[in-house]
Parts: structure tokens; sequence; C-alpha cells
């Protein structure tokens, strides 16, 4: 994807500083236009990781208005579709307690994410598919990713991915995102929702 100006720069300055730097709304739009999709989970799972790797160099953070919550906000294309993608700050439950979950929560309602990647740490599978559910019943078209697959098999955890999807009636996609180990896949099936829903 070719540089369009200052517009769309990975910008790690602080969120003061970005403020001032006139450049946010044409990056807000650049992003606003495009189907988005939405990285969601709780804290320390690899939505982060996830991220980069699906937007590469072309992306935003700013302070989600009225709170002190950052939310990177990038472009990434997949197959021929180039989506808006957002990551959000760590939730635990859509019944938000903190600021962070309080900005995810908002997101999922404003946003009218095309897509919600549910990204969760496979070795704590049972504690976060309460959330899935969740979303799923929240009406949001959901994949669900098994990150840190890594770990979980060296614990010597066994997932039915086959079974789990069947199960949820929505895609499971095992990651190793640190080790960019399953990215190909997880792109894969956002095609296919992506054609499905068109
Ligand atoms: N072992 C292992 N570590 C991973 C994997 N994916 C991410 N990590 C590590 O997990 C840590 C957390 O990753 P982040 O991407 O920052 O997690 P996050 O979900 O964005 O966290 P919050 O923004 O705090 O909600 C980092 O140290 C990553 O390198 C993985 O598949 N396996
Ligand atoms: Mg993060």
């Amino acid at each position: 994807m070719k540089n369009t100006g200052t517009a769309i720069l990975r910008n790690k300055k602080s969120a003061a500083d970005r403020e001032g730097a006139g450049c946010h709304a044409q990056v807000q739009q650049s992003v606003d236009h495009l189907p988005k999709i939405l990285l969601v989970g709780t804290p320390n799972v690899g939505k982060s990781v996830i991220f980069n790797k699906l937007t590469g160099a072309y992306v935003t953070v700013s302070n989600y208005p009225g709170t002190t919550v950052e939310v990177s906000k990038g472009r990434g294309r997949i197959g021929d579709t180039v989506y808006g993608i957002i990551d959000t700050p760590g939730m635990y439950s859509m019944m938000p307690i903190t600021e962070e979950e309080r900005v995810t929560r908002d997101l999922l309602l404003t946003e009218d994410p095309d897509l919600v990647i549910h990204v969760t740490d496979a070795k704590n599978l049972e504690r976060m598919l309460p959330m899935t559910l969740q979303l799923c019943e929240s009406g949001l078209p959901v994949i669900l990713v098994l990150n840190v697959m890594d770990e979980a098999e060296s614990l010597g955890l066994e997932i039915n991915v086959r079974k789990l999807e069947s199960l949820l009636g929505i895609p499971v996609v095992p990651t190793v995102a640190a080790a960019n180990k399953g990215l190909d896949k997880l792109k894969e099936r956002i095609r296919e929702y992506g054609k499905s829903a068109a």
C-alpha cells in the first residue's frame, strides 16, 4: 500500500503529541468508510500482536473521545478487500466495569463491525468462551481465535477445533500469533466470511 502522506503512518508519539499533529481526522476518515474488523478479548491474549500482523505499517493510535484510553486503528488488505481494523482495550465481559471495558463495549455498539475477532488464550479457553457466547448472542458476526496455542500444547492441552466450530456455529482458528503461525488461516477465514456476507 502506498503511503499517502503523514495521514496513515504508524505513530509512536505520545497521545498528547498526536492530538496536536493535525492529521487525526484524516486517519479516522481513512478507516471509517472501510468494512470494519474489531479485535476484542481479555487483556494480554495477543490482540495487538494480531492487529500488527493484519495491519502492517499504516496505523494510528488515539484516545477514545472523553477518555485516556488508547485505541489503535489501521488498514489491512485481506484478499481483495481493504479493511479498517480496530484493536480494542482488554475486556472481561460485555458488562463493563473499567473505563477500558466501557470503551470496548462502546466500540462494539457504535462501530457496526462487519466482523468481530474474539482473541482468546487457548490455555484458558473455558474461562473465555462465555464472552464468545455474549458476542454471538449480541448478534455480532464472530470469528474465535485460539491464540497462544504453543503454550497450550506444551501443557498437553488438546482442543478439538472442528467440534468447537460446530458447537458454536462460527469459524475457530488456532494461532501462535507471536510466531506468525495461523495468521494465513485467519485471513482465509476472514475472506470466506466476507464472501458469505456479500
Ligand atoms: N507464547 C505466546 N505468546 C504470545 C502469543 N501471542 C502473543 N504473545 C505475547 O503475549 C503478550 C501480550 O500480547 P499483546 O498483543 O500485547 O496482548 P493484548 O491482548 O493486546 O493485551 P492488552 O492490550 O493488554 O489487552 C506479548 O508479550 C506477546 O508477545 C502466542 O501465540 N504465544
Ligand atoms: Mg493490546
